[in-house]
């Protein structure tokens, strides 16, 4: 076979080397082109599951991270719209439907709060203040605690009792922190009041609801306003205008009876008590009315013919229909503190006191004479008056009454704030 010899010094072979190699270089510069554009094309092209899943999570809103902040990556819709287990949108509903609807607060709470704003200042934020001095809690406090209670009108008797209970639970090591011995009295409280706001049991027809208490402490409104509420509830009533000493008395009855748009039984100027009253129970049961409520006239509780007058009005009521009056409200007015507790005492000893109406709590720091009442003559609260307009009489009710006596120490900063600078 022949050897191939290339003679180098043949301009013709010079030619066809260089043009070999020329297209040797022309190949290989294709080829570099090619992939540098296959390189171009690959980073420009969505990324391929994996890699989408693991950028997947910087742009989440759910996130937290807001937006990727350096990827190049086009944004596609279906990456705004994240699945259904991450989805905020789904999820949004789904957290309403779990959160537990706050308890509903008793009706009247608002009412409660405002009713006892003052007492609040006076009574609850100086006990705050007590508690807040970040001492510990020994016999001082106790001191502390008397003087606080016989001031906000609590009463001797009241306040030795809540001394009592937390003397025992504190020699009984259950007292640990200040919040213990708030939560104590509170519990104290709760427990003076306990049989307070049970309503008016409507007995058989008709229920007879004797309004009784000293000159001007709001009988004949506290009536206008409780003809109204059993108005509201489909009741039928007469009210009775026992107040004969005064013909002012009937007609600011009467007036009452327009409003409400029930009938007034009346008798003559100066005329006995007890004659009105019978006749207007014995027309409630010719017509079957559901109620009567009979107006007295205010008198003082140290007055004994007045007092004994009462009497005969008890009896009459028993004669009228083969039964004692239903109820025996003692209206009493918060404003006067202590001589609510005394009054209690003689009216008690003239008639059944079944309950107890406490009005102008709106306008005084007194309030806490509530405790002192009920403890001492356990008569319950059934009504507090907190203000003068038909609305104003709100049934007593133990919890709403001592939420809004009762705030915790720090939410009460304000109100002693306010305390001190009534002082
Ligand atoms: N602020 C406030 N005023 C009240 C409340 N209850 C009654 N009053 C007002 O107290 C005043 C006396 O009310 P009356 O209903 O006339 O009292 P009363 O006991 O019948 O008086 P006498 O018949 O004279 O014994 C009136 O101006 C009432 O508007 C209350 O809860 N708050
Ligand atoms: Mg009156």
């Amino acid at each position: 076979m022949e050897s191939l010899q290339l003679d180098l010094n043949n301009p013709t072979t010079l030619a066809a080397i260089a043009a070999i190699a020329g297209l040797i270089l022309l190949g290989l510069l294709i080829g570099f082109l090619r992939g540098r554009k296959k390189r171009a094309l690959s980073e420009e092209a969505p990324a391929a599951p994996e890699a989408l899943e693991s950028d997947r999570p910087r742009i989440r809103v759910d996130e937290g991270g807001g937006p990727a902040p350096e990827s190049t990556l086009p944004l596609q819709i279906e990456d705004l719209v994240p699945g259904p287990p991450e989805a905020p949108a789904a999820a949004a509903p789904v957290r309403e439907g779990r959160i537990t609807p706050p308890p509903t607060p008793p009706a009247d709470l608002g009412a409660f709060r405002t009713g006892l704003k003052s007492t609040r200042g006076n009574l609850i934020s100086r006990l705050a203040g007590v508690f807040r001095r970040g001492r510990e809690l020994d016999s001082s406090i106790l001191d502390d605690v008397e003087e606080v209670l016989i001031t906000a009108d609590v009463g001797v008797h009241t306040t030795e009792r809540v001394l009592e209970a937390l003397r025992t639970q504190m020699n009984g090591g259950q007292l640990s922190s200040p919040e213990d011995a708030w939560e104590a009295i509170r519990e104290e409280a709760r427990s003076i009041l306990a049989t307070s706001g049970q309503g008016l049991a409507l007995g058989p027809s008709p229920t007879v609801i004797l309004v009784v208490g000293v000159n001007g402490v709001g009988k004949t409104t506290t009536i206008g306003k409780l003809a109204s509420r059993f108005d509201r509830q489909g009741k039928s009533l007469l009210l009775a205008a026992g107040d004969t000493f005064r013909a002012a008395a009937v007609t600011q009855l009467e007036v009452w009876g327009r409003r409400v748009g029930c009938e007034v039984i009346k008798g003559k100027d100066r005329a006995d008590p007890g004659s009105v009253v019978f006749d207007a129970i014995q027309s409630a049961k010719d017509r079957g009315i559901d109620l009567v409520i009979a107006d007295t006239a205010g008198r003082l509780h140290t007055k004994v013919p007045l007092m004994d007058e009462l009497k005969k009005l008890g009896r009459t009521v028993e004669k009228a229909s083969g039964r004692p009056a239903d109820h025996v409200l003692l209206v009493l007015d918060a404003t006067t503190g202590q001589n609510a507790i005394q009054q209690a005492q003689l009216f008690k000893e003239a008639l059944p006191v079944s309950g107890i109406v406490l009005t102008k709590l709106d306008g005084t720091a007194k309030g806490g004479v509530i405790l002192g009442i009920v403890d001492q003559h356990g008569v319950p609260i059934e009504f507090i008056g907190v203000g003068e307009k038909v609305e104003d009489l709100k049934p007593f009710a133990t919890d709403a009454f001592l939420e809004a006596l009762f705030e915790s120490p720090e939410a009460l900063a304000p109100a002693e704030e306010e305390a001190q600078s009534l002082a």
